[in-house]
């Protein structure tokens, strides 16, 4: 029987992780690049990994980057992919405006280096290619809900790559013939989610609030909307937009949009806690109203859990974003599974169990690993 092989960039990621376990339970061969770090980056793959000596390896990972040409094209060559899954990025859009530069490089250029890599190759007809596009990409929104036809006005040095990456896919497929898809994902998060973006900065903030290990979260634009789904519904996605005949671009979304408010009230909730807000604009914070759960010790009436640090602010925000996944149900059969509360209810049990290791820890006299917003 003969295997697909994958090759999986960002593979070290939220996305990537959810992936490598679903093509390897599928049968693929996968291949993943991973960045050379002074510290370990795997975390989330490493129940995935496979050691050097196994015989028949079916997950194996490579040093790579996407800013250094010669070396995709060598890996690429290497391992002869039936499909690539273009999933890293500098991904994070506040950071984007303080590296624009190298923001630029990763997640514009990098698409296009993998890209030319196949055609060097000459892999145009075998290697098929995804591209993680985005619902930054429609930034200051035209259209409400946003589809595939809705016009682009990215908002960040990340959106304006992420632009690049997208019309060099839709260029190479009509040029080339190569068989490229963009998936236009909405924010899609879980319990891998990375710690600086909000939902995870949300559920790792009041757990450990819960537990006694910190008194305040502090956080930028609370009135911002969002469609959420879960990262494992997406990258079936991902993976379905490159088994059809035809390449093409689909929006990737639940349909359904929260406040980052309300995602803090769904989360308190899920502790048992009920939450109210008072003040405004600069001033606004979120209060305990009762705590339900005895596993809450630190928490109590009146205690004020967010406040708000204009640090958190972007010079240009992207105020509300909501998916029009029809296309995908259409011609795909694709339908996000998981709910937003089940989305928020995992994710805070989840860290709630990290918070509690934590706790334990601190209390028989250790240090936990310290905690960056
Ligand atoms: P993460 O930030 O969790 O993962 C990004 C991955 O890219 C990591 O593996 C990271 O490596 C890797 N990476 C960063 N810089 C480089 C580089 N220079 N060379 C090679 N690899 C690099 O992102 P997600 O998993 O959440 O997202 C996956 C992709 O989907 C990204 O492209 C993102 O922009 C896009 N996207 C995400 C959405 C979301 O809501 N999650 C929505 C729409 C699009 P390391 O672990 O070493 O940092
Ligand atoms: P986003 O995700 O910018 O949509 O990009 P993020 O979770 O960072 O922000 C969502 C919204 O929440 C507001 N916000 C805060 N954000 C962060 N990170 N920290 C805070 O303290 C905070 N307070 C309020 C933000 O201003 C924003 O409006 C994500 C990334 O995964 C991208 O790679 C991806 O392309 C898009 O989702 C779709």
């Amino acid at each position: 029987m003969t295997h697909k092989v994958a090759l999986i960039t960002g593979v070290t990621g939220q996305d990537g992780a959810y992936l490598a376990k679903f093509l390897l339970d599928k049968g693929y061969i996968v291949h993943g690049i991973k960045r050379r770090s002074s510290s370990f980056n795997t975390d989330r793959i490493d129940g995935l990994y496979q050691d050097p000596h196994t015989k028949n390896r079916n997950f194996v990972l490579h040093y790579g980057d996407l800013t250094d040409t010669s070396n995709l094209v060598r890996i690429i060559q290497e391992c002869q992919p039936d499909e690539i899954y273009n999933l890293g990025a500098q991904s994070h859009v506040a950071v984007s405006f303080e590296s624009p530069e190298y923001t630029a490089d990763v997640d514009a250029l990098g698409a296009l280096r993998i890209l030319e890599a196949i055609r060097i190759l000459g892999l145009e007809k075998k290697t098929r290619f995804y591209q993680a596009s985005t619902s930054e990409l429609y930034g200051l929104v035209q259209e409400i809900p946003q589809k595939e036809s809705t016009p682009f006005y990215p908002r960040s040095p990340y959106a304006v790559a992420k632009q690049f990456a997208y019309w060099m896919t839709v260029n190479y497929r009509e040029a080339y013939g190569i068989y490229g898809c963009n998936g236009i994902l909405f924010n899609h998060e879980s319990p891998l989610r990375g710690e600086t973006f909000v939902t995870r900065k949300i559920t790792r903030g009041l757990t450990r609030i819960a537990v006694g290990l910190q008194d305040c979260l502090y956080m930028g634009n609370m009135s911002a909307l969002r469609d959420w789904g879960h990262a494992r519904d997406y990258v079936e996605m991902q993976w379905l937009m490159l088994q059809q005949e035809t390449p093409d671009d689909y929006v990737i979304a639940t349909g359904r949009q929260y406040s980052v408010r309300q995602f803090i009230e769904t989360s308190a909730r899920m502790l048992g806690v009920t939450v109210e807000w008072r003040g405004e604009a600069e001033e606004e914070i979120c209060v305990v109203k009762s705590v339900d759960n005895q596993a809450v010790t630190g928490m109590n009436a009146g205690d004020v859990i967010v406040r708000v640090d204009p640090r958190y602010y972007r010079p240009t925000e992207v105020e509300t974003l909501l998916g029009d996944p029809s296309k995908a149900k259409r011609e795909l059969g694709w339908e996000p599974k998981i709910t937003f509360e089940e989305l928020v209810a995992e994710m805070v049990a989840e860290d709630l169990k990290l918070a509690q290791r934590d706790a334990l820890i601190e209390e028989n006299g250790y240090q936990i690993m310290s905690y960056h917003e």
